[in-house]
C-alpha cells in the first residue's frame, strides 16, 4: 500500500522579500525562513515520501497580499491587477521557496492546495489563481471554502472573528468604482493603513502577543507612544465607521461585534470543539489564524490542531515569555483502516552551524 499523508502549514505571511530594490530593509516582510521551508519540502519528497501520496495544504495567510512595500500607492485598493502584481512580487522576493514548491508539485504523487485566509485574499481573483497554477502546475488547487476530507476539517479561521470576516456573498465591490476591488474586512484596513505605519518605527509591533499584555506594557514603558497609538487607532476606527467610501462596506453590527471582541484573547478552541461535537463524522479540526499552536484532545478520538505560524513571535505571556520562532505544522497520517490521525509537529531541520537572523 502506498504511504499517504497530508502536511498542513499556515500563516507564513510571505511578502515581497526582505530587501528593497534600493538596498534598504523592507520592514513589511515577515517571512525570513526560506531555507528551513525549502528543506522541509525536500524532506517530504525524499526517502519514504519519494513515492508516497503527499498533499501540502497551505491553510491560509501563506501569502501576504495586503501590503508588500512601504511605497505602494493606495495599498488598500485590491484590484485583480494589484493582486496579480503582488503575487509576482512575492514569487520574485522568495525565489527559493517557489522553486521548491514547484519541485514538490512536480514530484509524483505530490500536490499543493492553497486555502483562503485573510492576508492572502488575493487568491479570490482568477488572475492570481492562474499565476500560481502557471508557476506550480495544473495540479495545484485553490480552495476558497473549508476543506473537508476523510473526517478532517481544515479552515483558516478568520471567519470566526468580526474584524477579519469576509462576506462570502460579497467578496467584491463594484459600485461607483472604475474596476472591481476586494471587499476587505476592517482588520485588513488596520493592517494596511495603521500597523504598517507603526512598524516603520517599531518593527516588533505586529509580532507581540497577546495584544492586551502589550498595551499594558507599552503604557508603562513607552507611555507617549502608547497613548498616541491608542488615540490613532480610535480615530482610524471612527473614520472607517462613519465616513463612507465606495471602497469600503461595514455595518453597525460588525462595529459592535468588533468592539465586543477587542478585549477578548483570540482563540478558536471553542469553535473547534463545537465542530467536533456537532459533526459525528469529523474527527480532526485544523485551524490557523490565531498564530498560537494548539494540540488538544477534545474527546477520545477527536482532536483539534492549530498550526501556529512560521514568523517571529514576541510573547509577553508569562508561560511562554520571550522571542521565539517555531516551525509548527500538522501531519495527518492514515492507519490500516484508512482512518486519519492528526499530529502536531515541529520542523527542526538538519543541524546547522550557522543561521541567518532577520534583518531590521
Ligand atoms: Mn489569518
Amino acid at each position: 500500500m502506498t504511504l499517504k499523508c497530508k502536511i498542513v502549514v499556515s500563516d507564513f505571511h510571505i511578502g515581497g522579500g526582505p530587501i528593497l530594490e534600493d538596498g534598504s530593509v523592507n520592514y513589511l516582510e515577515d517571512f525570513f525562513y526560506d531555507d528551513p521551508f525549502v528543506e522541509f519540502l525536500e524532506y517530504y519528497c525524499q526517502g519514504i515520501y519519494e513515492k508516497a501520496d503527499v498533499e501540502l495544504i497551505c491553510n491560509g495567510d501563506f501569502f501576504n497580499h495586503l501590503h508588500l512595500f512601504p511605497d505602494e500607492v493606495d495599498p488598500d485598493i485590491l484590484t485583480e491587477k494589484v493582486c496579480v502584481q503582488r503575487t509576482q512580487w512575492i514569487i520574485k522576493g522568495h525565489p527559493k521557496v517557489f522553486e521548491a514548491l514547484r519541485q514538490f508539485a512536480k514530484t509524483q504523487g505530490h500536490h499543493i492546495i492553497f486555502i483562503l485566509g485573510n492576508h492572502d485574499c488575493g487568491l479570490l481573483w482568477p488572475g492570481v489563481q492562474k499565476v500560481l497554477m502557471d508557476y506550480l502546475g495544473e495540479g495545484t488547487r485553490i480552495h476558497l471554502e473549508p476543506l473537508i476530507f476523510d473526517g478532517v476539517y481544515v479552515e483558516h479561521g478568520n471567519n470566526y472573528f468580526a474584524d477579519s470576516l469576509f462576506n462570502p456573498r460579497r467578496y467584491f465591490l463594484t459600485k461607483n468604482l472604475p474596476e472591481p476591488i476586494i471587499n476587505l474586512p476592517w482588520g485588513c484596513f488596520v493592517v494596511i493603513n495603521y500597523s504598517s505605519k507603526v512598524r516603520r518605527r517599531k518593527p516588533y509591533f505586529s509580532k507581540v502577543y497577546p495584544m492586551r499584555h502589550y498595551i499594558r506594557w507599552a503604557l508603562i514603558h513607552e507611555t507617549l507612544f502608547a497613548i498616541k497609538s491608542l488615540i490613532g487607532i480610535a480615530v482610524y476606527f471612527i473614520k472607517l465607521r462613519f465616513f463612507r467610501s465606495p471602497t469600503r462596506r461595514s455595518s453597525f453590527f460588525t462595529t459592535l461585534n468588533i468592539l465586543k471582541e477587542i478585549s477578548i484573547d483570540q482563540n478558536l478552541d471553542i469553535v473547534a470543539k463545537r465542530i467536533l461535537l456537532i459533526h459525528q463524522n469529523i474527527s480532526l479540526v485544523i485551524f490557523g489564524h490565531t498564530h498560537t499552536f494548539r494540540y488538544k484532545q477534545v474527546m477520545p478520538g477527536k482532536r483539534y490542531i492549530n498550526t501556529g505560524l512560521w514568523n517571529e513571535k514576541l510573547n509577553l505571556d508569562p508561560q511562554e515569555l520571550g522571542k521565539s520562532t517555531r516551525f509548527t505544522y500538522a501531519y495527518v497520517a492514515y492507519d490500516d483502516y484508512h482512518r486519519p490521525q492528526g499530529f502536531l509537529k515541529e520542523w527542526k531541520g538538519t543541524h546547522k552551524v550557522t543561521r541567518d537572523l532577520p534583518l531590521y
